[in-house]
């Protein structure tokens, strides 16, 4: 497997010097981010990324996200130009030797938290979702990070109705249209689609989650059998569930080579179902990242891998869940296994 890092993009406090100087980084995972969702990344735009990340000696094979425009996901207004601009993105990054693409098909809102720097007692801060916090919570007026931003709180409601309208489904029909349309794009391209999965894996604020579990996974695959319709199997955002055994759903797709990247997060589940974002090793979470990374050894998993949220810890600011420091100890933690895995198998 290929261990790779989150990287922001020129702007990123994380600077690609920095990441190049944690042991094993094959590569990084980007993306352009000043493209409005839905319209087509100029080959130029991609192309200076590649070179910026090339010439810091690490590769661009994986892209996180190329996000679906709402338009798509509700299957009116401009989906259809929507769509041919998303296979377009699929070609233009193939050109640039993308190997990999992950997307999620979450209707409004991305990963959702009731906080994002809740203290431990060690001092660090991470994500938290409290349900009865979230519960509280008026999405007409919620901005969080790696949300669209960009609506206004009447617009936000009629998104929101709209989905309440469309149901579990509607989302199912309008994923497999979308799928239909783009995946023989990526078969050509060889471009491996990647979905994320919905975090947390159940419906918020009584909008439709799909992608959440073993059988949902096994009817996500089954909309098109192709093996460039795959995963991004990320353990945190499955694994805040206690009803997803993430060990057990990596030896299952990984052995149909349906994974193609991996998120590694860990995750403390408290008693109300409720979950604390922790450090990567595995004493601090309720996930056994050895046991999961024992699972993608056993599957032969070739592909890419990265850690996933970290807390603040030493004093770092920045992007929550995205700091350096923390998930730079994650991937040292994730490499160490590994290495003991690879070495004591032969
Ligand atoms: C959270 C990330 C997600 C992910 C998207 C993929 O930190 O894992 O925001 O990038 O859901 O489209």
């Amino acid at each position: 497997m290929k261990m790779t890092f989150r990287y922001y993009g020129k702007t990123d406090p994380v600077k690609i010097e920095y990441i190049r100087q944690i042991p094993n980084m094959s590569g990084v995972v980007s993306a352009i981010y000043d493209v409005e969702v839905g319209e087509v990344w100029p080959m130029e735009k991609i192309l200076e990324l590649k070179e910026h990340v090339n010439s810091n000696g690490l590769e661009l094979e994986v892209i996180e996200s190329v996000p679906v425009h709402e338009d798509i996901k509700l299957r009116r207004g401009d989906y259809a130009r929507y769509i041919e601009n998303y296979k377009q993105n699929i070609r233009n990054l193939s050109k640039a030797g993308v190997k990999c693409i992950c997307y999620n098909f979450m209707p409004v809102f991305d990963w959702t938290r009731s906080q994002l720097d809740k203290m431990a007692e060690d001092g660090s801060t991470s994500l938290v979702y409290y349900k009865d916090q979230v519960d509280k919570l008026d999405p007409t007026k919620l901005a969080l990070p790696g949300w669209d931003s960009s609506y206004a709180p009447e617009e936000m409601k009629e998104l929101i109705d709209a989905y309440k309208e469309l149901g579990e489904e509607g989302l199912w029909s309008n994923l497999e249209h979308f799928l239909k349309e783009i995946i023989p794009v990526a078969a050509e391209c060889d471009v491996n689609m990647a979905i994320h999965p919905d975090d947390p894996p159940w419906s918020i604020f009584g909008i439709p989650r799909i992608i959440t579990c073993e059988a949902n996974l096994d009817r996500f695959l089954k909309l098109v059998d192709d093996p460039h319709n795959g995963l991004t199997l990320c353990s945190g955002s499955l694994g805040c569930a206690d009803f997803n055994d993430i060990p057990k759903l990596v030896r299952k797709y990984g052995a149909m080579k349906r994974i193609h990247f991996a998120h590694i997060r860990n995750v403390k589940i408290l008693e109300d179902g409720s979950f604390e974002e922790t450090a990567h090793y595995s004493g601090c979470g309720s996930l056994d990242v050895y046991e999961i990374l024992k699972a993608y050894h056993e599957v032969g998993f070739e592909g890419y891998v990265r850690p996933d949220h970290g807390r603040m810890i030493w004093g770092e600011t920045g992007k929550p869940g995205y700091g350096l420091f923390d998930r730079a100890l994650g991937a040292v933690y994730m490499n160490g296994i590994i290495e003991t895995l690879e070495k004591s198998s032969k």
